[in-house]
């Protein structure tokens, strides 16, 4: 007991000298001011007009969201709405978009992002998709880079705490979630302190079509149940494996921060994926149901529809043998990053002085000859010294993540000592250091986590601003912080805010994106089952209680902008298209007392909202988007009469019934 108190206040007192920090770090920030921070600044500007080199996608973390940075300048262009509602967006709130937040739990309102990445082809970021994981109602989202837009989101079953996701293989072949939290699977109600041996962790591998990208639950692993932290996908030579991190191997239960940091060393999982889909094809691993939810946005209809699915394809690792090895890394690791040439495989032991990096040829000798020290649930575990390539020892304190540039380079954050230490992967020696502000989570580097690294920035994303803003009361944003790595040396070169949490961002060179961005959706093509192409189309339709407006929006008016007929008790769909075919002429909609958010809809999108009229009275509408000179000007009037009235239903603009033949 004395020994776990040591431990745990090793760490406390470790993160109080952070917490009270300012001291040395500052020192050396301002020798820097002056001439360099001068050259610094022209880094980082972006003349007025101009557009930044690269994207980057920065996870919204506890926003649930998706931030859309450019970089150098840390401009920031659009928050993507993704697990959490937007009434800027009017996203999970129009009848369009609610399918897309539905899980087995219902409609979900909100998410925690994690982990972005950006689909690959041959090992490069090929800019067609970034994914992102939902870190607490476990699920992966595949969102358009010609959209902007969510289009895709499956939810895990038999996961929780979905964080070691959503990592892409090669070609994009699958994305990976991996639980963190082990779980009965399937979910069942049984008492806690019998987890041990009966709890699991789920690795679930989902498969990507190469052509439209719609994800499909491929398989899913039954694996000890550990929690599995972070993953990578090999490279070159090792791409047919997944590596994953894993800590309380203990299996405790209760004071984790304790119970879960006993084991001197925990695991990272070699799982060789191409075994494993070989073995499925060939008609192993058993169905077993399960319940989860399956979002799809359908392009033509301008809708998601969200379909429930029944059951998954389950894989005893014992069954598959040669796919599955555990590699012993120092306590508690957290990242699990592998270097371009795939050899390097780095652990970053968050609790331990060094961190592990172990040898992918060497991992490929041991299991030849069998060097193995025992197994766990039957998964051999590899000899320590067989597979490791060494130890960088006393880096700093806390590593967490890793990423790598072209030229042999690692670049580790340390979360405890609040700095990125940059080192040779296969020296093992130091080559340069320098403070962040304060205690960095994970850093990027454009394509860093692929074959091919665009190496001349990084972007450090730390948990702790304290002083580097002005103050916004308690609450002070969270921060990422740009450096120039094309030198020796690191530089910094400037500090932005993020939105949430910023945990992972994938980033990627602008032209790679740029000319393919959509800048409208055609009407012709426009499929959706209340749209209208023309204001003659539109009108009103009362079926039952419910009344159908099919409107329309084009500068400056809506058609109908005059109704009557409605009644308290009625629910009033607006299903609105804008008739616009030009880039960047969004209009919006709002009806005074709708329970719902605005909607901002594109030009040639049909969008809806509904609206349940409380109150007797004629209610206005309006443009929420300042969309022409005369913006002020488009606005209509909805009259409410009583419940049971005999006001007809009526619907005009100018005074005429559009499509009637005069109009
Ligand atoms: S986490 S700070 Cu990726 Cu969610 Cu490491
Ligand atoms: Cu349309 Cu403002």
């Amino acid at each position: 007991m004395k020994m776990k108190l040591f431990i745990k206040s090793v760490f406390t007192i470790a993160i109080a000298s952070l917490v009270s920090c300012g001291g040395p770090a500052e020192k050396k920030e301002s020798t820097s001011k002056g001439a360099l921070a001068g050259s610094a600044a022209e880094k980082v500007y972006v003349k007025p007009g101009e557009h930044d080199s690269h994207y980057a996608f920065i996870s919204g973390g506890f926003s649930g969201q998706l931030s859309v940075y450019g970089m150098p300048s840390g401009r920031l262009f659009r928050v993507i709405p993704v697990f959490s509602q937007d009434p800027e967006k009017g996203y999970g709130y129009s009848e369009e978009t609610k399918p897309m937040l539905n899980t087995s739990h219902g409609l979900i309102p909100w998410g925690d992002s994690h982990h972005p990445d950006i689909s690959q082809t041959n090992g490069s970021v090929d800019g067609r998709w970034v994914f992102i994981n939902e870190n607490n109602t476990p699920r992966i989202a595949r969102i358009s880079l010609e959209t902007f837009e969510t289009e895709e989101i499956i939810e895990i079953p038999n996961s929780a705490g979905n964080h070691s996701s959503s990592y892409v293989t090669e070609n994009s072949e699958y994305v990976v979630a991996g639980t963190r939290f082990a779980v009965p699977f399937p979910q069942r109600d049984m008492p806690i302190s019998e987890m041990k041996g009966n709890f699991k962790g789920a690795l679930t591998f989902l498969s990507v079509d190469p052509e439209k990208g719609d994800m499909d639950i491929a398989f899913q692993i039954k694996m000890p149940g550990f929690n599995y932290d972070k993953a990578h996908p090999g490279r070159n030579a090792s791409s047919d494996w997944f590596f994953f991190t894993t800590y309380n191997t203990e299996e405790a239960n209760t004071l984790m921060e304790v119970n879960a940091s006993q084991n001197d060393k925990d695991f990272i999982a070699a799982v060789n994926w191409k075994k494993v889909e070989e073995y499925v094809a060939n008609g192993g691993g058993k169905k077993e149901p399960a319940r989860y939810a399956h979002n799809k946005w359908h392009e033509e209809k301008h809708m998601a529809i969200s379909e429930m699915k029944d059951e998954v394809l389950v894989v005893d690792p014992r069954d598959v043998p040669g796919a599955f090895y555990f590699l012993p890394t120092a306590k508690s690791p957290h990242g699990c990053d592998v270097d371009p040439t795939g050899e390097y495989i780095v652990g970053s032991g968050k609790l331990a002085a060094a961190m592990t990096i172990h040898s992918y040829s060497k991992m490929v000798k041991a299991i030849e000859n069998k060097d193995f020290a025992g197994d766990a649930y039957g998964i051999p575990i590899i000899n320590f010294e067989a597979v490791n390539y060494g130890v960088l020892n006393q880096p700093g304190l806390g590593p967490l993540h890793t990423e790598f540039d072209s030229r042999g380079n690692a670049y580790t954050t340390f979360f405890i000592s609040s700095e990125v230490v940059k080192w040779n992967v296969k020296d093992l020696t130091v080559i340069d250091r320098h403070p962040v502000y304060y205690s960095v989570g994970h850093l990027m580097i454009p394509g860093g986590n692929s074959r091919t690294p665009d190496d001349k920035y990084l972007v450090a994303m730390n948990k702790i601003t304290k002083d580097r803003y002005l103050p916004t009361g308690p609450e002070v944003c969270q921060s990422a912080q740009l450096f120039d790595i094309s030198g020796d040396k690191m530089e910094l070169l400037l500090d932005f805010p993020t939105i949430g949490e910023p945990h992972y961002a994938a980033g990627i060179a602008a032209e790679k994106i740029k000319a393919k961005s959509k800048k409208i959706f055609r009407l012709e093509d426009n499929e959706h089952p209340y749209a209208v192409k023309n204001e003659a189309e539109t009108k009103v339709v009362r079926e039952g209680n419910n009344v159908h407006i099919y409107m329309s929006m084009i500068r400056s008016h809506f058609s109908p902008d005059n109704i009557e007929g409605v009644k308290v008790g009625d629910k009033v769909y607006f299903h609105v298209t804008n008739l616009e075919q030009d880039y960047d002429v969004p209009h919006g909609i709002a009806m005074i007392g709708a329970q719902t958010s605005e909607l901002l809809i594109m030009p040639g999108r049909t969008t809806t909202f509904t609206w349940e009229p409380k109150q007797v009275g004629v209610w206005p509408f309006y443009c929420t988007d300042f969309c022409s000179a005369l913006h002020q000007e488009m606005q209509g009037y909805v009259r409410v009469s009583a419940k049971g009235s005999n006001v007809p239903l009526k619907y005009t603009l100018d005074d005429e019934v559009p499509g009637e033949d005069d109009f």
